[in-house]
């Protein structure tokens, strides 16, 4: 689950972060603003679990299969001379799960967050927003046979940054971290689909609408990142509440659902601390907390169902050799064993300082 600077957006967004800066001294969300020079803490112990080779530079999306292995997609954002793929894990490195259909207009394929279907095939978010800002985004399908990629296709299209997806039941949903309106040019949305609909063809979305695929919208506040993406992470918990969060602006939203589907209440969630920047994130439904990557700080960050923060894992910039964290993007729990994702590809004011040479995955055992 990633997000990407707008070139067109620098110099503008150089300018309002001066004056961001100047006005904001005391404000409860500025607290952790200057992450470039505030001391960062090392917290926690996460190991090293695989080095990957220079054509799997930017590991994104985890998703455990059917059969228990673990997924993982790889946009290759931050050097994509070499094509998106996704992978599986193996015993000491990851190994090629398949490649993928490039997007016919950018040429490129950028797979994103990923899941399993209950039709039993893989599904992955698009995201075609570093590529083309002109809605060039899909949900793709690969079909599984047994245990093999077969037909690769969209079967959403025109999303502007597709993102992470989950299935809960029949219904597939997914964040758009660019869901603009007319009217709202700091836009996102979460999107829901039923299977159904899927198997009846590729549906195409209209930009820039209250499409009725649209679930719930939120509006970031941008600060002095410069960063406008917005609903990024996305899971459910226990009781069926869906919550995500926005890369841009860190805040948290919990949204609740009728019986029939449709919306019923969207919140802010109430946290102990600001989280600044939230990336990948998951539930553990045995506990109902949230693990959430915050991309900007370098951290794990642990939100209980009560919205007390603690930090699980965090570091200061770091290539990640030695197993602590660069910039985790995604997290996923495997029994007690949280893996995760260490993008390496920072924006401005994050801890991580470069997309370096050395691309990692790390985990953590909990407790
Ligand atoms: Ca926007
Ligand atoms: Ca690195
Ligand atoms: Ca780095």
């Amino acid at each position: 689950m990633k997000q990407f600077l707008i070139p067109a957006l620098l110099s503008l967004s150089l300018v309002t972060s001066c004056q961001k800066k100047e006005n904001s001294d005391s404000t409860s969300a500025g607290n952790e603003t200057d992450t470039s020079a505030q001391t960062v803490a090392t917290i926690g112990d996460p190991k090293l679990l695989y080095t990957l080779a220079a054509q799997y530079n930017t590991p994104d999306g985890l998703a455990i299969g059917p059969d228990s292995s673990i997924y993982l997609s790889v946009p290759n954002l931050a050097n994509n001379t070499y094509p998106g793929v996704i992978v599986k894990f193996a015993a000491d490195s990851v190994q090629l799960f398949t490649t993928l259909p490039p997007q016919p207009d950018t040429k490129h394929a950028a797979p994103m967050d990923l899941a399993f279907g209950p039709d039993g095939n893989l599904y992955y978010a698009e995201n075609q927003y570093e590529n083309s800002k002109d809605y060039k985004s899909r949900l793709m399908r690969i079909t599984m046979q047994n245990g093999k990629p077969g037909k690769i296709e969209p079967v959403v299209v025109n999303f502007g940054l597709a993102n992470a997806v989950v299935w809960k039941g029949n219904t597939i949903y997914l964040t758009d971290s660019q869901w603009d309106m007319p009217d709202n040019d700091k836009g996102s949305a979460v999107f829901h689909f039923k299977l159904d609909e899927l198997n009846k063809g590729t549906v195409s979305l209209k930009p820039k609408t209250m499409d009725p695929h649209v679930l719930a919208t939120f509006t970031t506040t941008v600060n002095e990142t410069g960063v406008d993406n917005g609903a990024d992470g996305l899971d459910y918990d226990s009781k069926g509440n869906f919550y995500t969060g926005s890369f841009g602006d860190g805040t948290l939203y919990k949204l609740t659902l009728k019986p029939d589907g449709t919306l019923a209440s969207k919140e802010t969630v109430k946290v102990s601390t600001p989280i600044s920047c939230v990336d990948g994130l998951i539930v553990d439904r045995r506990t109902d907390k949230l693990y959430v990557c915050n991309s900007r700080t370098n951290a794990i960050q642990v939100v209980d169902p009560n919205g007390t923060v603690s930090t699980l894992v965090q570091n200061p910039d770091t290539d990640g050799k030695d197993g602590r964290v660069d910039q985790p993007a995604e997290v996923l729990l495997k029994g007690n064993r949280l893996y995760i994702t260490d993008f390496d590809k920072p924006e401005k004011h994050f801890v991580n300082k470069k997309a370096d040479q050395i691309h990692t995955m790390s985990y953590i055992d909990l407790k």
